[in-house]
Protein backbone atom coordinates (compact mmCIF):
# COMPACT_ATOMS: atom_id res chain seq x y z
CA UNK A 1 0.00 0.00 0.00
CA UNK A 2 1.29 3.53 -0.88
CA UNK A 3 2.48 5.41 1.98
CA UNK A 4 0.64 8.85 1.50
CA UNK A 5 3.73 10.79 3.59
CA UNK A 6 6.04 9.19 0.99
CA UNK A 7 3.85 11.35 -1.86
CA UNK A 8 4.04 14.58 0.91
CA UNK A 9 7.26 14.15 1.36
CA UNK A 10 8.25 14.01 -2.42
CA UNK A 11 5.96 16.54 -3.68
CA UNK A 12 7.70 19.12 -0.53
CA UNK A 13 11.37 18.50 -2.62
CA UNK A 14 9.27 19.33 -5.78
CA UNK A 15 10.15 15.99 -7.44
CA UNK A 16 7.23 15.87 -9.76
CA UNK A 17 7.89 12.69 -11.65
CA UNK A 18 8.09 10.69 -7.85
CA UNK A 19 4.70 12.55 -7.14
CA UNK A 20 3.26 11.43 -10.41
CA UNK A 21 4.86 7.70 -10.04
CA UNK A 22 3.64 7.19 -6.47
CA UNK A 23 0.00 8.72 -7.03
CA UNK A 24 -0.23 6.30 -10.03
CA UNK A 25 0.67 3.54 -7.08
CA UNK A 26 -1.83 4.88 -5.11
CA UNK A 27 -4.56 4.62 -7.30
CA UNK A 28 -3.41 1.28 -8.58
CA UNK A 29 -3.85 0.45 -4.40
CA UNK A 30 -6.93 1.24 -4.83
CA UNK A 31 -7.23 4.36 -2.85
CA UNK A 32 -10.19 6.79 -3.44
CA UNK A 33 -8.94 10.38 -4.95
CA UNK A 34 -9.80 12.12 -1.60
CA UNK A 35 -7.94 10.01 0.60
CA UNK A 36 -4.96 10.95 -1.86
CA UNK A 37 -5.79 14.36 -2.16
CA UNK A 38 -6.50 15.42 1.09
CA UNK A 39 -3.45 12.76 3.06
CA UNK A 40 -0.56 13.12 0.73
CA UNK A 41 -0.80 16.46 -1.96
CA UNK A 42 -2.52 18.75 0.03
CA UNK A 43 -0.39 17.84 2.94
CA UNK A 44 2.44 18.13 1.41
CA UNK A 45 1.45 21.82 0.20
CA UNK A 46 0.60 22.89 3.59
CA UNK A 47 3.96 22.71 4.60
CA UNK A 48 5.35 24.48 1.67
CA UNK A 49 3.02 27.08 2.79
CA UNK A 50 3.68 26.97 6.21
CA UNK A 51 7.68 27.05 4.68
CA UNK A 52 7.28 29.73 3.14
CA UNK A 53 5.51 31.69 5.36
CA UNK A 54 9.01 31.49 7.59
CA UNK A 55 11.29 31.96 4.96
CA UNK A 56 12.27 28.48 5.12
CA UNK A 57 11.00 27.89 1.71
CA UNK A 58 11.72 30.63 -1.24
CA UNK A 59 9.60 31.25 -4.53
CA UNK A 60 11.84 29.10 -6.80
CA UNK A 61 11.36 25.84 -4.05
CA UNK A 62 7.45 26.79 -4.21
CA UNK A 63 6.66 26.75 -7.91
CA UNK A 64 8.46 23.12 -8.09
CA UNK A 65 6.01 21.70 -5.72
CA UNK A 66 2.68 23.71 -7.34
CA UNK A 67 4.03 21.81 -10.40
CA UNK A 68 4.49 18.87 -8.29
CA UNK A 69 1.33 19.10 -6.95
CA UNK A 70 -0.55 19.96 -10.63
CA UNK A 71 1.25 16.36 -12.01
CA UNK A 72 -0.48 14.56 -8.97
CA UNK A 73 -3.70 16.28 -8.96
CA UNK A 74 -3.81 15.78 -12.86
CA UNK A 75 -3.98 12.23 -12.85
CA UNK A 76 -6.55 12.28 -10.17
CA UNK A 77 -9.29 14.26 -12.74
CA UNK A 78 -9.70 10.91 -14.36
CA UNK A 79 -11.39 9.58 -10.94
CA UNK A 80 -13.24 12.49 -10.67
CA UNK A 81 -15.16 13.15 -13.73
CA UNK A 82 -17.80 10.47 -14.51
CA UNK A 83 -17.99 10.44 -17.85
CA UNK A 84 -21.53 9.03 -17.55
CA UNK A 85 -22.57 12.66 -16.18
CA UNK A 86 -24.27 15.03 -18.68
CA UNK A 87 -23.12 18.39 -18.13
CA UNK A 88 -26.26 20.15 -15.94
CA UNK A 89 -24.99 23.92 -16.01
CA UNK A 90 -21.90 26.62 -16.95
CA UNK A 91 -19.43 28.00 -14.62
CA UNK A 92 -17.02 30.55 -15.91
CA UNK A 93 -14.24 29.95 -13.13
CA UNK A 94 -11.11 31.69 -12.67
CA UNK A 95 -8.37 33.64 -10.76
CA UNK A 96 -8.76 37.34 -9.48
CA UNK A 97 -6.66 40.18 -11.50
CA UNK A 98 -3.11 40.36 -9.96
CA UNK A 99 -3.43 36.95 -8.92
CA UNK A 100 -1.23 34.24 -10.23
CA UNK A 101 -2.17 31.18 -8.03
CA UNK A 102 -3.93 28.53 -9.78
CA UNK A 103 -3.88 25.28 -7.86
CA UNK A 104 -6.65 25.85 -6.14
CA UNK A 105 -8.88 26.71 -8.63
CA UNK A 106 -7.73 23.75 -10.86
CA UNK A 107 -9.04 21.77 -8.08
CA UNK A 108 -12.54 23.63 -8.02
CA UNK A 109 -12.80 22.91 -11.85
CA UNK A 110 -12.41 19.33 -11.41
CA UNK A 111 -14.62 19.02 -8.41
CA UNK A 112 -17.27 20.70 -10.96
CA UNK A 113 -16.55 18.52 -13.56
CA UNK A 114 -16.42 15.79 -11.71
CA UNK A 115 -20.42 16.79 -10.76
CA UNK A 116 -21.25 17.00 -14.33
CA UNK A 117 -20.35 20.65 -15.05
CA UNK A 118 -19.51 22.57 -17.75
CA UNK A 119 -16.83 24.55 -16.57
CA UNK A 120 -14.88 27.69 -19.00
CA UNK A 121 -11.31 28.12 -17.17
CA UNK A 122 -10.55 31.88 -17.66
CA UNK A 123 -7.15 31.28 -16.24
CA UNK A 124 -5.20 33.68 -13.65
CA UNK A 125 -5.45 37.37 -13.41
CA UNK A 126 -8.76 38.10 -14.16
CA UNK A 127 -10.48 41.05 -14.27
CA UNK A 128 -13.80 41.64 -13.04
CA UNK A 129 -15.14 42.69 -16.89
CA UNK A 130 -13.18 39.79 -18.53
CA UNK A 131 -15.87 37.52 -15.97
CA UNK A 132 -18.90 39.12 -16.52
CA UNK A 133 -18.61 39.64 -20.17
CA UNK A 134 -17.36 35.78 -20.37
CA UNK A 135 -20.49 34.61 -18.33
CA UNK A 136 -22.60 36.91 -20.79
CA UNK A 137 -21.06 36.11 -23.93
CA UNK A 138 -21.30 31.69 -22.94
CA UNK A 139 -24.59 32.02 -20.82
CA UNK A 140 -23.21 30.70 -17.70
CA UNK A 141 -25.52 30.45 -14.46
CA UNK A 142 -22.28 31.01 -12.38
CA UNK A 143 -19.40 33.38 -11.89
CA UNK A 144 -16.66 31.73 -10.01
CA UNK A 145 -13.86 33.91 -8.56
CA UNK A 146 -10.83 32.29 -6.36
CA UNK A 147 -7.96 34.58 -4.92
CA UNK A 148 -5.16 33.25 -2.63
CA UNK A 149 -3.56 36.90 -1.92
CA UNK A 150 -5.40 39.57 0.44
CA UNK A 151 -4.40 42.08 -2.27
CA UNK A 152 -6.47 40.91 -5.27
CA UNK A 153 -9.38 39.58 -3.11
CA UNK A 154 -10.97 42.99 -3.85
CA UNK A 155 -11.48 42.27 -7.69
CA UNK A 156 -14.08 40.27 -6.23
CA UNK A 157 -16.32 43.36 -5.29
CA UNK A 158 -15.48 44.59 -8.58
CA UNK A 159 -17.35 41.34 -10.51
CA UNK A 160 -20.07 42.22 -8.24
CA UNK A 161 -19.87 45.98 -9.23
CA UNK A 162 -19.66 45.51 -12.96
CA UNK A 163 -22.27 42.86 -13.08
CA UNK A 164 -24.65 45.10 -11.52
CA UNK A 165 -23.48 48.12 -13.93
CA UNK A 166 -24.31 46.15 -17.12
CA UNK A 167 -27.79 45.13 -15.27
CA UNK A 168 -27.09 41.43 -15.63
CA UNK A 169 -26.58 40.84 -11.82
CA UNK A 170 -29.76 38.82 -11.21
CA UNK A 171 -28.43 36.69 -14.17
CA UNK A 172 -25.73 35.22 -12.03
CA UNK A 173 -25.06 33.53 -9.40
CA UNK A 174 -21.46 34.97 -8.36
CA UNK A 175 -19.46 32.57 -5.86
CA UNK A 176 -16.35 33.32 -4.27
CA UNK A 177 -13.37 31.29 -2.60
CA UNK A 178 -10.22 30.93 -1.96
CA UNK A 179 -7.66 31.04 1.17
CA UNK A 180 -8.50 35.04 2.64
CA UNK A 181 -11.89 34.61 1.55
CA UNK A 182 -14.53 34.24 4.30
CA UNK A 183 -18.44 33.95 4.55
CA UNK A 184 -18.26 37.64 6.14
CA UNK A 185 -16.20 39.00 3.05
CA UNK A 186 -18.41 37.59 0.72
CA UNK A 187 -21.31 38.92 2.52
CA UNK A 188 -19.25 42.65 2.43
CA UNK A 189 -18.54 42.40 -1.45
CA UNK A 190 -22.37 41.38 -2.02
CA UNK A 191 -21.65 38.05 -4.00
CA UNK A 192 -24.16 35.11 -3.31
CA UNK A 193 -21.93 31.98 -2.26
CA UNK A 194 -18.68 31.54 -0.45
CA UNK A 195 -17.24 27.71 -0.37
CA UNK A 196 -14.29 26.99 1.78
CA UNK A 197 -13.02 24.28 -0.59
CA UNK A 198 -13.23 22.70 -3.80
CA UNK A 199 -15.92 20.06 -3.04
CA UNK A 200 -18.09 22.33 -1.46
CA UNK A 201 -17.54 24.91 -4.67
CA UNK A 202 -18.97 21.69 -6.50
CA UNK A 203 -21.53 21.08 -4.10
CA UNK A 204 -22.76 24.99 -3.71
CA UNK A 205 -22.87 25.48 -7.58
CA UNK A 206 -25.20 22.92 -8.13
CA UNK A 207 -26.89 23.62 -5.35
CA UNK A 208 -27.10 26.87 -6.90
CA UNK A 209 -28.56 26.00 -10.54
CA UNK A 210 -31.23 23.44 -8.97
CO1 LIG B 1 2.03 32.41 -3.10
N1 LIG B 1 1.28 33.13 -1.42
N2 LIG B 1 2.74 34.08 -3.58
N3 LIG B 1 2.79 31.37 -4.52
N4 LIG B 1 1.51 30.75 -2.17
C1 LIG B 1 0.46 32.27 -0.58
C2 LIG B 1 -1.01 32.39 -0.97
C3 LIG B 1 0.75 32.87 0.88
C4 LIG B 1 -0.38 32.65 1.88
C5 LIG B 1 2.10 32.31 1.37
C6 LIG B 1 2.45 32.76 2.77
O1 LIG B 1 2.91 33.86 2.95
N5 LIG B 1 2.23 31.91 3.73
C7 LIG B 1 0.99 34.40 0.53
C8 LIG B 1 -0.25 35.29 0.53
C9 LIG B 1 -0.28 36.27 1.69
C10 LIG B 1 -1.52 37.09 1.66
O2 LIG B 1 -1.89 37.69 0.69
N6 LIG B 1 -2.20 37.09 2.78
C11 LIG B 1 1.62 34.29 -0.85
C12 LIG B 1 2.42 35.30 -1.46
C13 LIG B 1 2.74 36.51 -0.57
C14 LIG B 1 2.91 35.20 -2.78
C15 LIG B 1 3.76 36.23 -3.54
C16 LIG B 1 3.34 37.69 -3.37
C17 LIG B 1 5.21 35.95 -3.11
C18 LIG B 1 6.25 36.89 -3.69
O3 LIG B 1 6.43 36.96 -4.88
N7 LIG B 1 6.87 37.59 -2.78
C19 LIG B 1 3.59 35.77 -5.02
C20 LIG B 1 2.38 36.44 -5.71
C21 LIG B 1 2.30 36.11 -7.18
C22 LIG B 1 0.97 36.54 -7.77
O4 LIG B 1 0.02 35.81 -7.69
N8 LIG B 1 0.91 37.73 -8.35
C23 LIG B 1 3.33 34.32 -4.81
C24 LIG B 1 3.69 33.33 -5.74
C25 LIG B 1 3.48 31.97 -5.57
C26 LIG B 1 3.99 30.94 -6.56
C27 LIG B 1 3.94 31.38 -8.02
C28 LIG B 1 5.42 30.64 -6.19
C29 LIG B 1 3.09 29.70 -6.20
C30 LIG B 1 1.81 29.58 -7.05
C31 LIG B 1 1.92 28.53 -8.14
C32 LIG B 1 0.59 28.24 -8.75
O5 LIG B 1 -0.48 28.42 -8.19
N9 LIG B 1 0.66 27.76 -9.98
C33 LIG B 1 2.65 30.05 -4.77
C34 LIG B 1 2.10 29.10 -3.86
C35 LIG B 1 2.07 27.66 -4.32
C36 LIG B 1 1.61 29.48 -2.58
C37 LIG B 1 1.16 28.58 -1.41
C38 LIG B 1 2.43 27.98 -0.78
C39 LIG B 1 0.23 27.44 -1.73
C40 LIG B 1 -1.05 27.86 -2.45
C41 LIG B 1 -1.74 26.62 -2.92
O6 LIG B 1 -1.69 26.29 -4.08
N10 LIG B 1 -2.37 25.87 -1.96
C42 LIG B 1 0.41 29.62 -0.47
C43 LIG B 1 0.50 29.28 1.01
C44 LIG B 1 -0.67 28.45 1.47
O7 LIG B 1 -1.78 28.57 0.98
N11 LIG B 1 -0.48 27.64 2.45
C45 LIG B 1 0.90 30.92 -0.98
C46 LIG B 1 -3.05 24.61 -2.27
C47 LIG B 1 -4.42 24.93 -2.85
C48 LIG B 1 -5.16 23.63 -3.13
O8 LIG B 1 -5.13 25.68 -1.87
O9 LIG B 1 -5.48 27.65 -3.41
O10 LIG B 1 -6.15 27.77 -0.95
P1 LIG B 1 -5.97 27.00 -2.21
O11 LIG B 1 -7.39 26.37 -2.63
C49 LIG B 1 -8.24 25.76 -1.67
C50 LIG B 1 -9.29 26.70 -1.07
O12 LIG B 1 -8.82 28.00 -0.84
C51 LIG B 1 -10.44 26.59 -2.00
O13 LIG B 1 -10.34 25.27 -2.56
C52 LIG B 1 -9.03 24.74 -2.43
C53 LIG B 1 -9.04 23.45 -1.59
O14 LIG B 1 -10.01 22.56 -1.91
N12 LIG B 1 -10.58 27.51 -3.12
C54 LIG B 1 -11.82 27.85 -3.57
C55 LIG B 1 -9.67 28.13 -3.91
N13 LIG B 1 -10.28 28.85 -4.84
C56 LIG B 1 -11.61 28.70 -4.66
C57 LIG B 1 -12.70 29.23 -5.35
C58 LIG B 1 -13.98 28.87 -4.92
C59 LIG B 1 -14.18 28.04 -3.83
C60 LIG B 1 -13.10 27.50 -3.13
O15 LIG B 1 -15.11 29.30 -5.52
C61 LIG B 1 -15.02 30.06 -6.69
Amino acid sequence: MTDLMEISAALQKGRAKVVKELVEQAIADGMSAKEILDGGLLHGMNIVGQKFKINELYVPDVLVAARAMNAGSELLKQLLIDDGVKATGKVVLGTCKGDLHDIGKNLVKMMMEGKGLEVIDLGVDVSADKFVEAAIEQNAQIIACSALLTTTMGEMANVVKYAEEKGVRSKFTIMVGGAPVNESFKNSVGADVYAPDAASAADEAIAAIN
